[in-house]
């Protein structure tokens, strides 16, 4: 698997735009300064009100292996992996990422599924966010805090696959756009060994609410 970062890749003002196929990939190293990042880290550990989802697999209920809470504008309701998630209202720390993030992707987000990745065992594993409600070409702005972690890519439809990893960073910010949903797959394996957690924040935007 090839690593960070993509041959062709641009430096975009303070972005850097990784080149790869009908898709578009856009990462901002930081977006917040470490000792803020840290702060906004710690209280959304406090103050999010996480919850465990579960899924049916093979018959049986099983925890997914990570802490989640839907947010957003009280219409939003979404559905992921077959759950469907209630959104919370916004939280004051996540509403100041999201301001930040909407203006330097110029692009709007409605909501913002949060993931509390407790340490290296956490994850979650191959997926698009392709879900209609987000419309065929979703923007899909995804901040990192805390841990750093491998996020790995993978090409849909060809054989053999092209794959990429990157590391994602404390304060970063990542944005996928054009079709990148239709023609990729994105994952976060687990970490065996990590003990630190990470907060991962996706900023969507759900079509017609
Ligand atoms: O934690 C991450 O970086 C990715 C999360 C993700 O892909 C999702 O919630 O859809
Ligand atoms: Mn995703």
């Amino acid at each position: 698997m090839q690593t960070n970062l993509f041959s062709g890749d641009e430096p975009s003002g303070e972005a850097i735009k990784h080149s790869i196929d009908n898709a578009q990939l856009l990462e901002y190293p930081q977006i917040v300064d470490p000792s803020e990042a840290t702060q906004m880290f710690e209280r959304l550990i406090a103050e999010i009100p996480w919850r465990q989802e579960r899924l049916k697999i093979a018959g049986k209920l099983r925890d997914i292996p990570r802490l989640q809470c839907w947010m957003g504008d009280s219409a939003s309701e979404y559905g992921y992996s077959g759950v469907r998630l209630a959104p919370c209202p916004w939280h004051e720390t996540v509403k100041k990422i999201h301001d930040r993030v909407a203006d330097l992707s110029a692009s709007t987000f409605n909501c913002v599924l949060i993931n509390y990745y407790r340490n290296g065992q956490d994850s979650v594993a191959w997926h698009a966010d392709d879900e209609t409600e987000l419309g065929d070409t979703p923007v899909i702005a995804s901040v990192s805090l805390g841990a750093e972690r491998i996020f790995e890519l993978k090409q849909k439809h060809q054989t053999p696959a092209k794959k990429y990893k990157l590391l994602l960073r404390h304060g970063s910010l990542l944005i996928m756009s054009g079709t990148m949903q239709q023609h990729w797959l994105h994952q976060l394996p687990k970490d065996e060994g990590l003990l630190e957690a990470r907060i991962n924040l996706t900023f969507r935007n759900i079509v017609g609410k």
